[in-house]
């Protein structure tokens, strides 16, 4: 299903655009197909702008020429996976913690593609799926203190025991938050985590969203 939904996304690129390669999995086989297309020739003069060191370090291995986000003006097309998506396009992103630079680079894009496979289509948004929030190192206790206020539980991210916290590119530690009811306000949601002292950015992507692609498997065999 992600492959099927990677290669429909590349099939949405143009020569000469400045696009943002986004993170994951599914990202990363976008990013593959992208690399195909461009050494037979069929796409040329694409710049990537990565949106995790995970994708820059995919990109570089692919010969994908990079430029920095700090350097351009705009960006014709990003494409990047997500972890829910509500029937309005509403996003939870950040599974991967990549969420800080994702959202930078959909900011700036003229159009924001979004692949994902249809287990990641939901009603309603935060009833499964935490809501990851980057937070600076040692504020992540007095964050967890006001979102508890706002009736969120979180925990902070843990890569293994032994490993310590999940660091982010910036350095940050992330906490996954769940309200009790989900969330049915984003735009709410987004404003007031993002104004709690200590947090740089949240994954929730509000009206940033101008296209999915929804990989799903029909008589054995996976379409878009
Ligand atoms: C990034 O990768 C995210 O923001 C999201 O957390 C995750 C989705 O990964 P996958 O495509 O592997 O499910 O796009």
């Amino acid at each position: 299903m992600k492959q099927v939904v990677a290669d429909a996304a590349i099939r949405e690129v143009k020569s000469d655009m400045i696009l943002g390669l986004g993170s994951g999995s599914t990202a990363a086989l976008m990013i593959k197909s992208l690399a195909d297309e461009m050494r037979s020739g069929k796409l040329q003069n694409i710049k990537g702008v990565a949106t995790s060191f995970q994708s820059e370090v995919l990109a570089l291995e692919l010969n994908i020429p990079l430029i920095d986000l700090a350097s351009v003006s705009q960006i014709d097309l990003a494409i990047d996976g997500a972890d829910e998506v509500d029937p309005g396009f509403q996003l939870i992103k950040g599974g991967g913690a990549c969420h800080v630079r994702e959202k930078l680079v959909a900011s700036k894009a003229d159009q924001l593609l979004i692949v994902v496979d249809e287990t990641k289509l939901v009603q309603n948004l935060n009833l499964s799926f935490p809501l990851p929030v980057e937070v600076l190192p040692n504020a992540w206790k007095q964050v967890q203190e006001v979102i508890s206020e706002m009736k969120g539980s979180s925990t902070l991210r843990m890569a293994t025991k032994k490993a310590g916290p999940v660091v982010t590119d910036q350095g940050n530690l992330i906490l996954d938050v769940l309200f009790d009811d989900g969330i049915n306000n984003p735009k709410d949601i987004e404003m007031k985590i993002n104004n709690i002292p200590g947090v740089l950015e949240n994954g929730l992507f509000v009206d940033l969203t101008d296209k999915v692609l929804v990989g799903k498997i029909e008589n054995n065999t996976p379409v878009v």
